[in-house]
C-alpha cells in the first residue's frame, strides 16, 4: 500500500534504513511523502468557488493534521514505531508556521479545514511572512521580540512559478505566488495561496524585530503586523494589504478566466469573504480591474457587491481601520478615485456622516465601504451580531438589515480533539457508536452517560493522564515543572486589556495572601498564562511583567508554593496550545462582557473537559446556553450594563480603589516592596496607576464576583464525581461549534457555492 512509497524515500532520500535516521530526517522524509500523498488527492471542484482573503493564517503544525485528514495517521504512527520511532517527537521537528496572531488567524485556518472536509471548493489568499509574527522571550521578567523563521529549504509551501505585477505610485512588485495544500477530513484537497515578493530580504532585520520601514522591496513580507505606531508603519500595513489584494483579484480574475467563464458573471463563478478589514481594498481593486477589462463602472460595482461579503470580528474602536485618504494616494494612487467615486453615491444618498466611507478628516473608513459595496454583512457570535445590529453598526442595519446575519465561530475538530486529545477520542468511542467524527452533533449521545460512576471515573483518568503529559512536555520544552494532581486554571490567548489578564493576576494576589495569611486550598492550584503582547502595546508588557513577577514571589515562598503556583509559558501559539488545552481543568474566559467578538479558545477548552469560568460575552453565552447553570460559572455585569457604562461614562475605577479596602490591598500589592524587589519599579508602578486611574477595560467593575466566583469553582472541583459530570457535559455539547456547522452555515446563506 501507499506506506512503501515512504520507505522508498526514506531509501532514496538517504540511502539508510529507517530506523538508522535521526527524528529531523525521518520527518523530511514524512514531508515528501505526505506533500506526494496531497499530490494525488483530488482537488475540491465546484461550478462556485470561495476564495477566504485574510491577513492571518494560524495554520499551526500541519504534518499530523494532513496524516489525521488523508487517514493515514495510525498506519504512518505504526510504521515508525515498528522502526524504533515515537511519531510525536518527530512532529516536534516541524517549525510552526507563523502566519498569525490570534483568534482570527485561527478561526481562518478552521475555516480552510472545513471547506475542505464538506468538500466544497474554497481556497484561502494571504501573505507569506517570511519571520511570522514573532518569537517571544522573557528576559527580566519581560517580553522580548525576536524574528521567527519558519520556512526552511523543505516546506510545505510549494513554487507555483505563477506571478502578478502590482502597480504602487512609486515602482512596480512582481509577486511570487507559493501555495499550500489544505486536505479536508477524507475529502478532497484546495489550496492556501500565500503571496511573496522576490526581493524581500532577512538581513535587513536589526536589534529584535526593528527593520528599515521605508525599504518596501526588501521589507514587505517580512512580519505580519509591523508596528504602525508611526507613518511608515501605517504606510507599510497600507502597501502589504493593497499588495495582498492586488495579487488575489488577479488571481481570482485570471482563474475566473481560464475555466471559460465570463466576468460579467463573477458572482455566479466567485464569492469572496472579506476577513475583518485588512482586505478590504479588495474591492476596489477588483472594480478597478474590471473597468480595465472594458467593464463598465456602474456594472462592476454590481458585479463585486454580488461577490464579495465582509466578516466583522470586533468592536474594539482601535481595530477598526481607517486610513487617512492621503496614505493610500501615496501607496495606491489608482484604487483612490474609485474610492472617492464609491463614496460620493454614498453622500447623495445619505445625509448621516455616520455611514459615509470618507470622513471629514478624509480618513477612509474600511468597514463602510465593505457593508455599502457587499451584500453580506455578519458578525461571530450571536451577541456579537446583536451588537453590530443595534449599537456599533445601527445606522448601517437601519439601511440594509438583509444584510446583516450571525455566523457564530467553530473550531475544527481534526485538530482540537482528533490530532491533540487521542485519549478522550479512545474514551469518547467507547460511548458513541455514531460517527462523531464526521458529526460533531453526535457527541451529545455522551449524556446517557451522566449517571455512569465508570464512564466518570475513566474521563478523569483522561484529564489526569492529559496533565502529567503536559507536565513533561513543560519540563522538556522549558525547564516549568508542575504538579499534575493540582487544579490547572489556564488563560491563554492575545494579551489585551479588555481580556483582563490583569483581573485574573490580581486573584493570584488575593490568593497568595490567602495563603499566607493560614488559609490553605483545599486542592492546589496552578495558574496557567499564555499570551504574546503587541510589540507596541506598553501596558499589554506591563501586565506582562506583573505576572513574570508573581511567578517568582510564589516560586520562591516555601509557604506558598506547595498551593499556588503562577506559570506564564514562553511564546505560546498554536503547538503549545494543543498541549495546553487538553490539560485544562478551568478555562479563564473573563473579557469584558461587550468586547469580546466571540473567542474560540473558550469552545477548544470546552471540548476538551474543561469547565469554563467566564462573563457573559462572545460566544460564552452560547456555551452556557448549551451546558446550562451546573456546567459553567459565570459572573459579572451583562454587555448591556456595560455599554451604558461607556454611554454615561459612570465607571471611575478610583471609586472602587478608596471605597473597598480589599480591592485597595490588593492593588497596592503590586508596588509591595516584596514585589518591587523582584520587578521593574517603573513598570510596576505604571500598572498600578493604570489600575486605579483609568482601567479602560473595568476591571475592577467585576474583580468581587469573579474572586467569589473562582473560589466556587475550586471548592466544587474537590467532589471529583460532580465535576466530572459538568466536564462530560461540556464535550457532550461542543458539537454545535464545530466549524463544519459553521462553515455549512456560510455556504447557506453567503456563498451558495455547489
Ligand atoms: C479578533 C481581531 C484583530 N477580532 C486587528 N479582531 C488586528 C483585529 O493587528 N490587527 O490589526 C488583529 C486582530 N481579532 C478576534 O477574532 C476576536 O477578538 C475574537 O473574539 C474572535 O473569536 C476572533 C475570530 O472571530
Amino acid at each position: 500500500m501507499e506506506l512503501s512509497r515512504l520507505e522508498t524515500i526514506v531509501k532514496e532520500k538517504y540511502g539508510r534504513e529507517m530506523r538508522d535516521l535521526s527524528d529531523a530526517e525521518v520527518y523530511y522524509a514524512l514531508l515528501a511523502f505526505t506533500k506526494d500523498m496531497l499530490k494525488d488527492t483530488p482537488d475540491n471542484k465546484g461550478s462556485k468557488k470561495l476564495y477566504y482573503i485574510s491577513a492571518e493564517f494560524l495554520i499551526g503544525k500541519l504534518l499530523s493534521n494532513n496524516l489525521i485528514n488523508l487517514g493515514i495517521y495510525d498506519d504512518v504512527a505504526e510504521l515508525l514505531a515498528k522502526n524504533g520511532k515515537d511519531i510525536a517527537k518527530i512532529e516536534e521537528v516541524e517549525p510552526e508556521p507563523s502566519l498569525g496572531n490570534g483568534g482570527l488567524g485561527r478561526l481562518a485556518a478552521c475555516f480552510l479545514d472545513s471547506v475542505a472536509t464538506l468538500g466544497l471548493e474554497g481556497d484561502g489568499i494571504g501573505l507569506n511572512y517570511h519571520l511570522g509574527l514573532f518569537r517571544q522571550v522573557f528576559e527580566g521578567h519581560k517580553q522580548k521580540e525576536l524574528p521567527n523563521p519558519w520556512i526552511g529549504e523543505e516546506s510545505w509551501l510549494t513554487d507555483t512559478g505563477l506571478s502578478f505585477q502590482v502597480p504602487f505610485r512609486d515602482f512596480t512588485l512582481t509577486s511570487r505566488l507559493y501555495d499550500m495544500d489544505v486536505s479536508g477530513y477524507g475529502n478532497g484537497k484546495n489550496k492556501l495561496h500565500l503571496f511573496d515578493v522576490d526581493g524581500v530580504d532577512e538581513h535587513i532585520v536589526g536589534e529584535g524585530i526593528s527593520f528599515d520601514k521605508d525599504d518596501i522591496r526588501r521589507n514587505l513580507t517580512l512580519f505580519l503586523y509591523p508596528d504602525d505606531s508611526d507613518k511608515a508603519g501605517n504606510l507599510l500595513r497600507i502597501y502589504q494589504q493593497y499588495f495582498m489584494v492586488s495579487c488575489g483579484a488577479q488571481l481570482i480574475l485570471k482563474e475566473c478566466e481560464d475555466n471559460g467563464y465570463e466576468l460579467r458573471r463573477l458572482h455566479e463563478h466567485v464569492a469572496i469573504q472579506i476577513n475583518d478589514t485588512h482586505p478590504s481594498m479588495v474591492i476596489p481593486e477588483l472594480i478597478r480591474l474590471l473597468v480595465q477589462k472594458n467593464i463598465d463602472f456602474n456594472e462592476a460595482v454590481e458585479i463585486v457587491q454580488k461577490t464579495c461579503a465582509y466578516t466583522n470580528h470586533t468592536i474594539l474602536a482601535e481595530a477598526l481601520e481607517t486610513w487617512p485618504l492621503e496614505y493610500l494616494e501615496q501607496v495606491a494612487p489608482q484604487i483612490v478615485p474609485v474610492i472617492q467615486e464609491l463614496d460620493l453615491r454614498i453622500k447623495g444618498k445619505y445625509a448621516d456622516e455616520k455611514v459615509h466611507i470618507i470622513d471629514r478628516q478624509n480618513r477612509v473608513h474600511m468597514a463602510h465601504m465593505d457593508i455599502h459595496y457587499g451584500h453580506s454583512v455578519n458578525g461571530v457570535a450571536a451577541l456579537h451580531t446583536d451588537i453590530l445590529k443595534h449599537t456599533e453598526l445601527k445606522p448601517f442595519y437601519d439601511i440594509y438589515p438583509e444584510r446583516f446575519n450571525n455566523k457564530t465561530n467553530g473550531i475544527t475538530f481534526r485538530r482540537w480533539l482528533l490530532h491533540c486529545n487521542k485519549e478522550l477520542v479512545r474514551w469518547i468511542s467507547g460511548y458513541v457508536e455514531e460517527d462523531f467524527r464526521r458529526d460533531a452533533n453526535k457527541l451529545e449521545k455522551l449524556m446517557r452517560h451522566i449517571e455512569s460512576d465508570i464512564a466518570l471515573e475513566k474521563l478523569l483518568d483522561v484529564k489526569h493522564e492529559k496533565k502529567v503529559q503536559l507536565a513533561r512536555y513543560l519540563e522538556e520544552s522549558q525547564g516549568i515543572k508542575l504538579n499534575p494532581d493540582s487544579i490547572f486554571d489556564i488563560q491563554v490567548k492575545r494579551l489585551h486589556e479588555y481580556k483582563r489578564q490583569q483581573m485574573n493576576a490580581l486573584f493570584v494576589i488575593y490568593k497568595y495572601l490567602e495563603i499566607k495569611a493560614g488559609k490553605i486550598p483545599s486542592t492546589p492550584i496552578t495558574v496557567i498564562f499564555g499570551a504574546k503582547a503587541a510589540p507596541a502595546y506598553k501596558i499589554a508588557k506591563d501586565i506582562i511583567h506583573l505576572i513574570l513577577c508573581l511567578q517568582e514571589l510564589v516560586d520562591n515562598d516555601p509557604d506558598v508554593s506547595p498551593y499556588l503556583q503562577v506559570v506564564m509559558v514562553e511564546n505560546y501559539n498554536v503547538t503549545m496550545a494543543e498541549h495546553l488545552i487538553p490539560a485544562c481543568d478551568i478555562s479563564e474566559q473573563i473579557s469584558l462582557a461587550s468586547k469580546e467578538a466571540s473567542g474560540t479558545g473558550n469552545m477548544k477548552f470546552m471540548l476538551n473537559g474543561a469547565v469554563t469560568l467566564g462573563t457573559e460575552d462572545g460566544a460564552n453565552v452560547e456555551i452556557h446556553e448549551l451546558v446550562g447553570d451546573d456546567s459553567i460559572y459565570i459572573f459579572g455585569q451583562s454587555s448591556a450594563q456595560v455599554i451604558e457604562h461607556y454611554a454615561k461614562g459612570d465607571y471611575r475605577a478610583v471609586d472602587y480603589y478608596i471605597n473597598d479596602e480589599q480591592i485597595r490591598s490588593l492593588i497596592n500589592f503590586i508596588i509591595s516592596p516584596e514585589m518591587m524587589k523582584i520587578g521593574d519599579p517603573y513598570h510596576l508602578l505604571q500598572i498600578h496607576a493604570e489600575l486605579i486611574y483609568k482601567d479602560w477595560f473595568m476591571t475592577l467593575l467585576d474583580l468581587k464576583e469573579y474572586i467569589a466566583a473562582r473560589n466556587r469553582a475550586y471548592e466544587d472541583y474537590a467532589d471529583r464525581k460532580a465535576w466530572s459530570r459538568k466536564m462530560l457535559t461540556n464535550i457532550a455539547k461542543a458539537g454545535y461549534f464545530s466549524t463544519d456547522r459553521t462553515i455549512a452555515e456560510y455556504n447557506k446563506d453567503i456563498w451558495h457555492l455547489q
